[in-house]
């Protein structure tokens, strides 16, 4: 019996789909005296690390929590479940009462390289724990965080990972273990840790190890654009330069949940379901989208985002609901991530012109509770051409790498809302910069000149809003073979590649992007 510790915040979903997936059954603390009862406890967090603390405190969770720990009962934290074991975070150097059980505090990444750190990497493993055995040396988990662990006592170290600098991905004292990590989002290598601390009677360590690990792999992300055809089914279909109509109809290309579990066993490593007329309805109505995200989770252990109609809403009633409303049920269904297309380019515009932040905007609401990382910009551009340079108005410009159709050799990268219908006086560098100032955690860049087209990634863009941003970015639109994927992450820094045509028409095979890669050197999670 796994006692599950949910303060309301992040997935706890994939949490107890991991555990009842490996036959483990599971209950949830309700009040303080849970703790206490529990024989295994597990604590995930994801999110803000005030926001937890406040909770914790207030559900009067930190005491017995304290004595369950100093009793040497067995405990897992994962992320932000592990960064409450310690002394404070400098998230927070104010009022944090946390549970202090070991020595340190948790600093923000101090690094060139983007922030958040997303994505599969590796582990140096320092200690000889049954929590890691069956663990392959060169087995990557799944990393979403911008702060992470400096303990006093090097002796709690269990592993490291390297991400720029070595930091500590994981501890270990007695029974009491945690993994900046999330196994619940890992894959197989990640249930065979969970199957770890849920099965095994002894999880001490017992000495010293020195195994080396892997590196940060770049990511294959698969895109399942989901809409209801002229039936009224949910259908994964497909654009043209998003243009999802042939012949009239809407292109069918398989059923999302089913779509979803093929690509995760064929090595992707991450799911994104765009609800792409999300804009039209009131997502807490659509609840088609919910189920896809609680059932695909049931089988689907990497980390899923969803996107469409991500904005607050006034329904027929005049009952008002949030973005953050929005969110939390999607959460709550299984997503790790949310996605913001329209919404975003509206307050992006609203912020540049005014220079202030409200506070208000699904962006930095959705942030401060659950953190940066869960919070995706999709943009959805297009080439606007131009002659020369004073025609852009001041808008980001691109000497392009090919002329356009009049023979322009300037562009820049005019946004989108609804899918691609209506465009707006901003441009993708503009509203990329001014996301990630308000909150934002990753951008979902796609482009509506490449999308279904098969002829690569639009590379001049990419290259404009990486440099621009110090978040992860995602590549999309245009990938019609392997060699695509080797030439984005060699011509760019995006930090991973999205697909979603190849994949669906079976043209490609996610694995044979892998293999790819790694023949090219690049590193990528097998
Ligand atoms: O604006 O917050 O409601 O979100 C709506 C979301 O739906 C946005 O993320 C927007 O990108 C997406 N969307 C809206 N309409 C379409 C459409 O296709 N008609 N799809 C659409 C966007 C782009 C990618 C696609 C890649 C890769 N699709 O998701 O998967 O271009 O395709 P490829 O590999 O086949 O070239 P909101």
């Amino acid at each position: 019996m796994i006692t599950l510790l949910d303060y309301g915040a992040g997935n706890v979903r994939s949490v107890i789909n991991a555990v009842e997936k490996l036959g483990g059954s599971l209950k949830l603390v309700t009040k303080p005296e849970d703790i206490l009862n529990a024989e295994k406890l597990i604590f995930p967090g994801v999110g803000n690390y005030i926001n937890m603390i406040q909770i914790l405190n207030q559900k009067k969770y930190i005491e017995p929590l304290r004595e369950y720990l100093e009793a040497d009962r067995p405990f897992f934290g994962i992320c932000l479940g592990m960064q409450a074991l310690f002394q404070g975070s400098e998230e927070d150097f104010s009022t944090n009462e946390s549970l202090g059980f070991f020595k340190g505090r948790v600093e923000r990444f101090k690094t060139d390289l983007a922030v958040p750190h997303i994505g599969w990497n590796g582990i140096n493993i320092k200690q000889k724990s049954p929590l890691l055995a069956g663990v392959e040396h060169d087995a990557r988990f799944y990393f979403v965080h911008s702060y992470h662990l400096v303990p006093e006592d090097p002796s709690v170290v269990l592993t490291t990972t390297t991400y720029d600098y070595e930091f500590v991905s994981s501890v270990q004292k007695g029974n009491v273990m945690g993994t900046q990590f999330h196994p619940e989002k890992s894959g197989k290598v990640g249930m065979q840790l969970l199957k770890n601390f849920i099965g095994s009677k002894d999880l001490h360590a017992s000495g010293p190890m020195a195994i080396q690990g892997k590196g940060l792999a770049k990511r294959v992300i698969a895109c399942l654009d989901v809409r209801s055809n002229d039936e009224g089914d949910l259908v994964v279909t497909k654009g043209d330069q998003y243009d999802v109509r042939d012949k009239g109809d809407v292109r069918n290309l398989g059923r999302p949940v089913s779509l979803a579990k093929r690509y995760y066993e064929e090595g992707a490593d991450e799911i994104t379901f765009l609800n792409i007329t999300g804009f039209r309805d009131f997502p807490l109505k659509d609840m088609p989208m919910i189920k896809v995200l609680e059932e695909t989770s049931k089988n689907v252990f990497v980390p899923l985002t969803i996107g469409g109609g991500i904005r607050d809403y006034t329904d027929s009633n005049g009952q008002g609901y949030s973005a953050l409303d929005v969110a939390a049920q999607y959460f709550r269904s299984g997503a790790d991530k949310i996605s913001i297309g329209s919404d975003a380019v509206d307050v992006a515009q609203a912020y540049i012109a005014t220079g202030e932040k409200t506070g208000k905007s699904a962006i930095e609401q959705i942030s401060r509770v659950y953190g940066n990382q869960a919070v995706v910009i999709s943009i959805d551009p297009k080439r606007a051409w131009v002659d020369s340079p004073e025609e852009a108005k001041g808008h980001h410009l691109i000497k392009s790498s090919e002329p356009g159709p009049e023979a322009q050799a300037y562009c820049w990268y005019q946004c989108t809302v609804q899918g691609g219908r209506q465009t707006r006086d901003l441009d993708a560098v503009a509203l990329a910069v001014a996301c990630e100032a308000l909150g934002a955690g990753e951008i979902l860049l796609n482009c509506i000149d490449r999308d279904g087209t098969n002829a690569g990634f639009d590379l001049d863009l990419i290259n404009a809003v990486r440099n621009a941003v110090s978040i992860p970015v995602i590549a999309s639109s245009g990938a019609g073979c392997e060699a695509h994927f080797s030439q984005v992450f060699e011509e760019t820094n995006a930090e991973a590649a999205l697909a979603a045509g190849i994949f669906h028409r079976k043209e490609v095979p996610i694995g044979a992007v892998k293999t790819h890669l790694a023949q090219r050197g690049i590193e990528v999670r097998q």
